[in-house]
């Protein structure tokens, strides 16, 4: 049974349509009646009914709200107050375009989540040192005192911009329980209150989200749906086989999508990904963070071919070649320059020059290059793993050059070389107010905050708002996050940081369980869970089918759970009787609810009433437009639409980054480029320290958990175990065999994991997914034994966003 599990989670190659429609001889029925728990899958294939004897006592509309990039509707059955079964939408037609927003194998374990034994209940103080997760229980009111009259003293002695809203995305999408920095309960209570430092970009797109906007003004894709009318999907480091799981998400579209179109497909990872599976055309393995120098090489194949479209970069873009390049730029300083070996480098950048630097062979390479010039037209996107490098911000930008030049931008069927843009039903959201303190810190860059705070600069660590950080950050509110310790990098480095409490001096914490960050709060609050509020949340990822679903509490609150609304209007309250008033309004969660829908349906009329909403718990709209295409009209018209960037227009040479380059406090290892180049950086494939550290490291986005979420549900941890991938080549020299104990380490720190031996690898390149709970006595020898990937990863961050580089690591591996 467990191989038939593990063959149908993990090495995924069964598509959604041979499941539903084709009859799989195993497993098929189940899913398509939408049944639950796929880790259970073949246990309860075994049983005649998958329908418990009984009817359920009710069934209540929810829905999975974790930051997956999907989002999908739950009915609960509730006997006795409890949850005790778990379905999914089983609404429409159930064909492609009304089809069904159904769980993942996470969302279907969604009652352990709730049930858990080791689930918060109470109110708590920290009583041994931080990170020791020693608690004592205490009431609401001492808990809620305490808080508030930490804050007021924060506030009095060093000023808002010491209090800091931290990253976190634990609950996404609803109104209520949304714990995003930007749009959070948390973020209205305190912009009530005077403000917060701000932060910019996220752990999910620092790099791409800060690079892309120089070329293109924004960050756009066409909608994944759109492939229906393309003839090659090629895809650099995307996955969404695991990061859009559901079944209205990003992976069900790629694949009905292609099954029209008959597109070809080819993956460009250095593992062998899920997405791949058997559905790809071809794998091409590279070196992580080469993908830069693979794009150049392709450029230097349409260029001596003859294959770019000329007559798009004369029209539509800046800096291609001497004809467009911006007059203060250097002489020969245009791509087409760059590429050829006649910019200041002096490079040509051939294929054979790229194989050295990505290991894919030479004549490979001029394939691809062939394949991508004759293709019309051409999908190529780039998924999140290729920017979250070191170098990440250079390869974004590279990758679209490929669209660019073989003139695939604007129109059906070809992308911008972003990720997917999705259509979504706007939701009207509870106002979180105006944030008075301007001042704001890469997303990335908190630990500092704490640590280094006023030595912070501008030109240096990109502050912005303000030339230098004025005061370090003394008060952190933690809600619904694990970037305080799990998720964040180098969590060795962050424990030094955080143990001091004379640095920073209050940690709050708001969860539903003893994550690695709740033992570093001062005080710990037993949050619920949104299955257990009413709340309305939009689709995320969904290409061309947008949904709303409203979701109503499954059970009463249990022990002395709060929701987050409460919580924070209690503090509010605290804070004075004038933050109570302007923070409610005077509204309960339900009258908010009800307020809110009133604004949206007079936006849009075609929604349903509130009422009908609630009753049918999921509403669904084909995208008007049919498909999403990113910079549509500017294709079109260019002189009507320019884009968002100074010159309007698709910017190869970019003045602005010239500029950063020329003013910005950079290391030796570090570059920005106004053209988007291939640099090598630290930790790298040819840094020196592979003498010591001789393997790269990646880490990825896995299908057992959303980050840590769902972390501590046996079942998937039993389906998907924590492994480290490593190739066969390097695992033989090291003696290792599949499922043998290995030590992963650097300078950094150590895990202890198990070895899956896999040709499904790169050699040099092993990969660990992220998000596995760490498990380490920091007081002791602080080796992690629960695989977490940011034991070993580094704070240090890239050079223009100053983000995460989460991907980028050397290491060792032995047998333990
Ligand atoms: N090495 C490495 N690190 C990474 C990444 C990587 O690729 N590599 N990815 C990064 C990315 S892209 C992201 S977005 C971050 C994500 O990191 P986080 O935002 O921390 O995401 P999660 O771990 O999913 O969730 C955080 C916490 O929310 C809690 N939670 C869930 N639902 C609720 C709720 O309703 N109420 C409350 N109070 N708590 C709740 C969960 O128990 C969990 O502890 O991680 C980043 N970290
Ligand atoms: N199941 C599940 N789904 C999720 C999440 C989750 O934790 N679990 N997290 C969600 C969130 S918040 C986010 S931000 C997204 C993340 O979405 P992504 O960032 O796209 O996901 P990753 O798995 O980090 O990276 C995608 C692929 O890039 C590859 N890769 C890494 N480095 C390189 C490189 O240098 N070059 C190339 N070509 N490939 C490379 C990895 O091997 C991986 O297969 O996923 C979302 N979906
Ligand atoms: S984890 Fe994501 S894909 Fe899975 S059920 Fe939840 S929202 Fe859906
Ligand atoms: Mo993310």
């Amino acid at each position: 049974m467990k191989s038939k599990t593990l063959a149908l989670l993990g090495e995924a190659s069964i598509s959604r349509r041979s499941l539903v429609k084709g009859g799989m001889a195993t497993g098929g029925l189940l899913l398509a009646s939408s049944a639950l728990e796929l880790p259970f899958l073949f246990a309860r294939a075994a049983e005649p009914q998958a329908t418990p004897a009984g009817a359920a006592d009710k069934v209540v509309w929810s829905m999975c709200s974790v930051n997956c990039g999907s989002r999908c509707a739950l009915r609960l059955h509730v006997r006795d107050d409890e949850v005790y079964w778990v379905e999914t939408d089983n609404t429409g037609q159930d064909e492609y375009g009304d089809h069904q927003a159904r769980a993942c194998l996470r969302g279907r374990s969604m009652r352990r989540r709730m049930n858990h034994p080791e689930r918060l209940k109470y109110p708590m103080k920290r009583v041994g040192e931080r990170g020791e997760g020693k608690f004592q229980r205490i009431s609401w009111d001492e808990a809620l005192d305490t808080i508030a009259d930490n804050l007021k003293r924060v506030v009095k002695d060093y000023g808002n911009e010491a209090v800091y809203i931290h990253y976190s995305s634990g609950a996404t999408g609803a109104n209520f329980a949304r714990s995003s920095p930007s749009g959070s309960l948390i973020t209205r209570l305190m912009n009530c209150y005077g403000g917060y430092l701000n932060q910019y970009g996220t752990y999910s797109t620092a790099q791409i989200n800060a690079a892309m906007p120089y070329t293109y003004g924004s960050n756009d894709g066409n909608s994944t749906s759109d492939i229906v009318n393309t003839q090659l999907v090629v895809m650099f480091g995307n996955n969404p086989a695991e990061t859009r799981m559901s079944g209205a998400g990003i992976t069900y579209h790629l694949e009905q999508a292609r099954e029209r179109s008959n597109a070809r497909m080819i993956v460009i990872d250095p593992r062998y990904t899920d997405t791949a599976a058997g559905r790809e055309d071809e794998w091409i393995p590279i070196r992580p963070g080469t993908d830069a120098a693979l794009v150049s090489a392709i450029a230097w194949v349409l260029i001596t071919e003859n294959r770019v479209d000329q007559a798009f970069l004369d029209a539509y873009c800046v800096g291609y070649d001497e004809k467009t390049l911006p007059a203060g730029a250097p002489a020969n300083g245009h791509y087409k320059a760059y590429i050829l070996g006649q910019g200041d480098d002096g490079i040509a950048k051939t294929p054979m020059w790229a194989e050295k630097i990505t290991s894919i062979p030479r004549d490979r390479i001029i394939k691809l290059a062939r394949e991508i010039g004759s293709a019309k037209p051409a999908y190529i996107c780039q998924g999140w793993g290729p920017q979250r490098q070191a170098n990440g911000e250079q390869t974004a930008r590279a990758i679209a050059m490929l669209p660019i030049l073989t003139g695939n931008v604007g129109i059906n069927g070809g992308n911008s070389g972003a990720r997917e843009s999705t259509y979504t039903i706007t939701i009207e959201r509870l106002p979180v107010l105006t944030n008075p303190v301007k001042t704001q810190i890469p997303v990335f860059l908190w630990t500092d905050a704490i640590s280094r705070g006023k030595e912070m600069t501008a030109l240096k660590d990109g502050i912005k708002g303000k030339d230098r950080l004025d005061v370090p950050i003394k008060f952190i509110w933690n809600y619904a996050g694990n970037t305080l310790v799990n998720q964040h990098s180098d969590i060795n480095r962050t424990h030094e940081v955080l143990k001091n409490e004379r640095d920073c001096e209050t940690i709050v914490v708001i969860e539903n369980f003893m994550t690695s960050s709740a033992k570093y709060a001062d005080i710990l609050l037993p949050d619920l869970m949104t299955t257990e509020q009413e709340d309305i949340v939009p689709n995320d990822y969904a290409a061309n089918m947008g949904y709303l679903i409203f979701g109503q509490p499954a059970t009463t609150a249990k022990f002395e759970r709060r929701s987050i609304y409460q919580i924070t209007s209690d503090i509010a309250r605290r804070l004075g009787a004038d933050v109570a008033q302007k923070f409610t309004e005077g509204r309960t969660q339900s009258e908010w609810l009800q307020f809110l829908y009133a604004k949206m349906l007079a936006r849009d009329p075609l929604l349903p009433s509130y009422e009908q909403l609630k009753a049918q718990g999921i509403y669904k709209r084909r995208d008007p437009d049919g498909h999403f295409v990113a910079y549509r009209k500017f294709r079109e018209d260019p002189a009507a639409n320019p884009l968002k960037t100074p010159s309007g227009k698709i910017e190869i040479y970019s003045e602005r980054l010239a500029q950063l380059a020329a003013t910005w406090q950079l290391q030796a290892d570090e570059s920005i480029s106004p053209l988007p180049r291939y640099v090598p950086t630290f930790e790298g494939w040819d840094d020196p320290l592979r003498a010591r550290f001789p393997l790269q490291m990646a880490g990825f986005h896995y299908k057992a958990r959303t980050h840590s979420s769902y972390g501590n549900i046996d079942v998937l941890r039993a389906a998907c175990p924590q492994e480290v991938w490593i190739n066969p080549i390097d695992a033989e020299t090291r003696g290792i065999r599949n499922g043998d104990k290995v030590r992963v380490f650097n300078d950094r720190g150590e895990i202890r994991i198990d070895a899956k031996v896999t040709p499904r690898i790169l050699p040099g390149v092993t990969a660990v997914s992220q998000g596995a709970w760490h498990q380490a006595d920091m007081a002791g020898d602080k080796v992690d034994h629960g695989g977490c990937i940011n034991t070993l990863t580094t704070q240090r961050p890239s050079p223009l966003a100053k983000g995460n580089p989460q991907h980028t690591n050397l290491i060792q591996i032995e047998k333990v």
